[in-house]
């Protein structure tokens, strides 16, 4: 039996869904989870919604998000999920992503139905729909509504589709972006009456002057490395206290150091309160996944990310950029100079430590 039969005997079969995802909800994470819904309430299933972060601000339009309810440990939102028949995880296959609710999960006797599109699921799903190569968790979603039914496909459900395509693709730049990822958007117009320009523009013209002023800052002490290969600006504490910008103002800000031309590889380094966020973005061969995976992260091939616990910011830094070419010979070029794939031994003893702690800190939390 094919995995998309099993998961199809899956929505068939049983009666109380609930349909989660990832902490920080994103467009693709939001889209397929409000595009599942419609899908199985069409089916005549009672379907809950509930995540562990709220939506984003741009994303608060989309019809029907006022049904995802937000965890907040209340007992009627546990017997919920601990009565369903299936919880469906969608766009991230790690249990620590889906915050606050992972345990309410864990401990669940639902089965557990992954639909995702990123690399190496974890092994406590009954049934998976995923396939990394995917341009997004929508498009999955997209296969599972044709294989029901498409005329199912109605202005709300294309809406959500279409949100989750166009912004996991980098509305349709990324090279994961194939013949049929644009005759499924084709379809989701032509099914759904779409009007792309509201949609594109509720989404991405919703900048606030103090994301713009952080911008500002950041663009002007941009850095380039491995001859301009590698681009990576800093935001620093001070640098958001300055311009009185937060953490949501910097969504799409890597995308400016992408677009420098010759550059391969962008970087973005945020310092929030407990750590460092590290954001990777890579073009073509460039693949960053690993590298993201060296400092306790991890993601796509083209795009990833890492926390790191109490790091001092420049040290980061200094180790991030030194470790480049373990994961990316590409960078080693005969003129590199001093830019070998060895970390110096203070890079080296820092990373170390740092992932030390890290490992130590997620074996206590389980
Ligand atoms: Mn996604």
């Amino acid at each position: 039996m094919s995995t998309r039969r099993a998961v199809l005997n899956c929505f068939r079969r049983h009666q109380r869904f609930v349909l989660t995802t990832h902490i920080k909800p994103d467009g693709d994470a939001l889209g397929s989870q409000l595009a599942l819904r419609r899908l199985l309430q069409k089916m005549g299933h009672d379907v809950y919604l509930i995540n562990s972060d709220p939506p984003p601000s741009n994303l608060t339009w989309m019809p029907g998000i006022e049904q995802v309810e937000v965890f907040n440990g209340a007992l009627a939102q546990r017997e919920r999920i601990d009565q369903a028949d299936v919880i469906c995880v969608l766009d991230t296959n790690a249990l620590d992503r889906l915050g606050d609710l992972a345990p309410a999960v864990e401990a669940s006797r639902a089965r557990k139905l992954l639909i995702d599109h990123h690399t190496a699921p974890e092994d406590w799903f009954d049934l998976q729909y995923v396939r990394d190569t995917a341009s997004s968790t929508g498009e999955l979603v997209y296969e599972l509504v044709c294989a029901v039914d498409p005329n199912l496909i109605d202005h709300e459900l294309a809406t959500a589709l279409y949100v989750a395509i166009m912004t996991d693709t980098g509305s349709f730049r990324f090279n994961t972006v194939t013949p049929t990822v644009h005759r499924i958007v084709a379809d989701l117009l032509e099914r759904g009456g779409l009007s792309t320009e509201a949609i594109h523009s509720a989404i991405f013209d919703t900048r606030t002057p103090e994301s713009m002023r952080l911008l500002g800052l950041a663009l002007r002490n941009l850095q380039l490395r491995y001859d301009g290969k590698v681009a990576y600006m800093v935001l620093s504490r001070r640098m958001f206290n300055e311009t009185g910008a937060s953490t949501e103002d910097t969504e799409g800000f890597i995308n400016h150091l992408l677009s420098i031309r010759g550059v391969r590889v962008a970087l973005l380094f945020t310092e929030i309160e407990k750590g460092v966020k590290i954001s990777f973005r890579s073009k073509g061969d460039y693949h960053v996944n690993e590298w993201a995976r060296a400092f306790g992260g991890g993601g796509h091939r083209n795009a990833a990310g890492a926390f790191v616990e109490n790091a001092a910011l420049d040290a980061l830094v200094d180790a991030v950029l030194a470790a480049a070419p373990r994961y990316l010979p590409q960078l080693e070029t005969p003129s590199a100079g001093n830019a070998s794939g060895t970390l110096s031994s203070e890079d080296a003893s820092y990373l170390s430590a740092l992932l030390h702690q890290k490992s130590q800190a997620s074996s206590t939390a389980s």
